[in-house]
């Protein structure tokens, strides 16, 4: 890795004058705020040269290009993660001081770019910055969501979401392009025309049409001078409104349109795993991919005549199901545009597209009415009509008779059209996201697509940036790190297992877990700032980050809390390690019984926190807006991970990886990359409880449980339960709660009671946090087993699985760029 030269004095003067052109102020009278600009300003120059060789370097090589259409990015800021990739971090922290300036105040100025829910939307960032890294050419695809993720407040204990107006100052990391523009088109109808040589022409008429404007940002690699692109594409109307239209007749189409362009890129839907089913959400995910697939092929034909070896090229990667409808845009393009036979147009388009499952929670797959399918693209609709009767000749051929395939495997079947069916028919790959997440989709979900293509399926099981979540979000372990074992870890995370030499090393422990004391001393600041509660930094921090769902069972969490409180005042001089319990989600705006839960976590902490008989051994908080500039400082403070998911039910979980990264100890189910995290670190070195894959969905297929003979047997879980019922935690609404007893117990609800184990696993849960109490107590004891947490992380780096995509499914040729001397 090559450490760039830094001009420390142009920085500076550069700086100052952005400063002084953008406000007409001296940067002593500057705001903080006008400060982030300019300093953002002076980065996006250091980054343009590498920007521009990348490009060139591209045009020279011609190397294969993948492009990651994903409907999310959860970049969070830019602004720190640049400055690390450049490796001018610490220059600029630097030169920043000699301006009196503090580089931690002006990255805080900086609004996260939060166009992702979750998960999903947070791994395609990583991927974007290891694909940069690695030194392969990549674009990412994605909307320019005007709003993107909510913003969270906290009132009376209740979830509200304020509107993220983060584009309000401007992005002074973007680039607009409109000269690459494309225009997208809606609705309207097809007509065939037949030219001379009696070949049918389909052509969409009538219809509706946007601007799509390319908006880019920088994706810096690690050290190389190789910048990718993440191209978000803006809407804008075809014609600006003309006064004159309204005698045209045409008034009407010009408001439309007008309207059109502005709503489609308004705001990201707020949902994490969970399909809306709303017509807008189809058309943002046509317009994205349309000009993304019409940019990718106008590329490939600045430099190459022959369409048909586009997959040399161009690899295209589905994140999830909601950019599938590039395969039916690619297959119009190549043959409506580029004249191409059906068969010729198929071998393109498998060979250039590949799927990633990320979910197999039924309410994520997405399905569309064919009735509106067809009435948004009619054109891209009749090429999936005849992608699916093939499809539908290829299961008869291969199992003669069956109707039952033909119901379960259709991509049009019931009146909808099935996104999943789509990706899997013509993609060559379809990848889960964990070991145990693809082996249940080729035992379970996808059945019977594995019995048909075998081939296709392959796991990649996810990783997570070190450079972002180690070396920017724990400045003093990274630098540990380096002082143990060197630096290369930053670009081979394999690198960090040299560090188990270390796991018995008191003086090396010692350390550890005074930078882990200091993290959360920062963190307990963050808390004490944000939330006004005083957390003791030497209790337990015990953290449950992500979105709030059921599956994830933050309720197990909080109820647990409720059961330990009851023991703590039942017994007021038992042992009790004094613990912080620490929670931070968003629920999605619709979510009601989510958001019941956060009601719950709040009400519980504004009871416990507020009870001065209890010693301050018991607290609990709640972050407000959990989001990525935050998570890092909560990630680096925490003692135990909280990952509790109903196994089988969470793909893979990325959050796990980075608490393990940081030396936190894994409270978890058997579930997702937990399973792989333990076979990296032992099962002795986590705290693991509750069913397995096998059990739950052993359950879910034979029934045998009933939550109501735990309710019945066990006195702490029922002392618990009437709790939520008997106003003990909303002494003004007793009832308040009783949405979440009923959905564990039974009753007025048509699903089946406790979806989600919760009571099944709460003894094996609480009898398993009582083994973190007694380890924790043991202080080298769990100093070796934190060392050894981050010792053992080198897997879950998402540059080793862009390397596994790299090998196995897109064959990128690397890049290596050199700046102009
Ligand atoms: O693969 C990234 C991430 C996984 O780590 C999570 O386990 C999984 O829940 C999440 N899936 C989604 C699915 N959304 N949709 N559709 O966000 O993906």
């Amino acid at each position: 890795m090559s450490k760039r030269p830094f001009d420390k004095e142009l920085f500076k003067r550069s700086v100052v004058y952005n400063v002084k052109t953008l406000y007409r102020t001296p940067i002593e009278e500057a705001t903080q705020h006008q400060i982030f600009h300019a300093v953002a300003l002076a980065t996006k120059d250091a980054i343009i040269d590498a920007w521009i060789a990348t490009q060139e370097q591209m045009k020279k090589q011609d190397p294969k290009i993948v492009y990651y259409m994903s409907m999310e990015f959860l970049m969070g800021r830019a602004l720190g993660n640049n400055l690390i990739n450049l490796t001018y971090y610490d220059e600029v922290k630097e030169a920043l001081e000699e301006l009196g300036c503090d580089l931690n105040v002006i990255e805080d100025q900086e609004p996260d770019a939060a166009l992702g829910n979750g998960g999903l939307g947070r791994l395609a960032a990583c991927f974007l910055d290891s694909l940069a890294t690695l030194g392969y050419a990549a674009y990412g695809c994605g909307i320019r969501y005007r709003y993107g993720m909510f913003k969270q407040k906290i009132e009376n204990g209740y979830q509200k979401e304020i509107p993220d107006d983060w584009l309000v100052d401007g992005n002074p990391f973007e680039l607009r392009r409109p000269e690459y523009a494309k225009i997208v088109k809606f609705g309207g109808y097809v007509d065939v025309e037949v030219d001379q040589n009696g070949k049918n022409h389909f052509i969409q008429k009538g219809y509706q049409a946007v601007r799509a404007i390319p908006c880019d940002l920088p994706v810096v690699g690690y050290g190389n001078n190789v910048v990718n692109t993440l191209r978000i594409w803006d809407a804008e109307a075809m014609n600006t409104f003309r006064l004159d239209a309204f005698d045209k007749g045409d008034y009407q189409q010009a408001v439309e349109e007008e309207n059109l362009a502005k709503l489609l890129v308004e705001v990201l839907y707020p949902n994490d795993n969970h399909m809306a089913g709303k017509e807008l959400r189809l058309k943002q995910q046509y317009f994205f991919i349309s000009a993304s697939v019409q940019e990718a092929i106008a590329r490939y034909k600045r430099n190459h005549d022959d369409i048909r070896k586009f997959y040399e090229k161009a690899a295209f990667q589905l994140n999830d199901t909601h950019p599938t409808v590039a395969v039916a845009e690619l297959m119009r393009i190549l043959i409506d545009e580029e004249g191409l036979e059906w068969d010729e147009a198929w071998e393109v388009t498998t060979k250039t597209c590949a799927y990633t499952n990320h979910t197999i929670m039924a309410e994520a797959l997405e399905k569309w009415p064919i009735e509106l399918f067809s009435r948004l693209l009619p054109r891209v609709y009749q090429i999936v009509e005849e992608i699916n009767r093939r499809f539908v000749l290829d299961i008869q051929a291969k199992y003669p008779g069956d109707q039952e395939k033909i119901r379960k495997m259709a991509i049009i079947y019931d009146g909808q059209v099935k996104m999943a069916h789509l990706a899997i028919a013509a993609g060559h790959s379809v990848n889960g996201v964990a070991r145990l997440h693809t082996e249940i989709l080729k035992k379970q979900e996808l059945k019977d697509f594995y019995e048909m293509m075998p081939e296709k399926f392959n796991n990649k099981t996810n990783g997570i940036t070190q450079r972002r979540f180690l070396l920017h979000g724990n400045p003093l372990l990274a630098q540990w790190v380096t002082d143990h074992i060197g630096d290369e870890w930053i670009t081979d995370l394999s690198q960090i297992s040299k560090l188990k030499v270390y796991a018995d090393d008191e003086k090396a422990q010692q350390e550890f877990m005074n930078i882990k004391y200091q993290n959360k001393v920062r963190l307990a600041k963050y808390i004490q700032e944000h939330n006004g509660v005083t957390v003791d930094p030497r209790s337990i921090f015990d953290v449950q980050v992500k979105r709030l769902h059921e599956y994830k069972r933050q309720l197990l969490n909080i109820l647990h809390v409720m059961y330990l409180y009851n023991k703590i005042k039942e017994h007021p001089d038992m042992e009790f390690y004094p613990r912080t319990f620490i929670f931070g989600a968003k629920a999605a705006a619709g979510y009601r019984r989510a958001k019941l839960t956060i009601k719950l976590i709040n009400s519980v902490a504004d009871v416990i926190n507020n009870d001065a008989s209890i010693n301050g051994k018991l607290k609990v908080v709640f972050i407000e807006d959990y989001r990525v500039s935050n998570a890092e400082l909560i990630f680096a403070a925490a003692d135990v991970s909280e990952q509790i998911s109903t196994a089988s039910k969470e793909a893979s979980g990325t959050g796990n990886m980075k608490f393990m990264l940081n030396g936190a100890l894994t409270i978890g189910t058997m579930d997702g990359a937990n399973v792989e995290m333990v076979e990296e670190m032992g099962e002795e070195n986590a705290f693991i409880f509750g069913l397995s894959a096998d059990e739950v969905i052993n359950y879910e297929q034979h029934g045998g449980y009933n939550p109501m003979d735990i309710f019945n047997s066990d006195q702490d879980i029922r002392h618990v339960l009437m709790q939520l019922i008997n106003g003990y935690y909303a002494p003004q609404d007793p009832e308040l709660f009783r949405d979440l007893y009923d959905s564990l117990l039974n009753t007025n609800n048509s699903d089946r009671a406790d979806t989600y184990f919760i009571l099944k696993d709460f003894r094996s849960y609480a009898e398993t946090h009582a083994k973190i109490e007694a380890v924790y107590r043991d202080e080298k004891q769990w100093a070796k087993k934190a060392l050894w947490n981050t010792a053992c992380s080198g897997k879950f780096s998402s540059d080793r699985t862009i390397q596994e995509y790299v090998d196995d499914i897109w064959h990128l040729d690397k890049m290596t760029v050199e700046l102009p001397k």
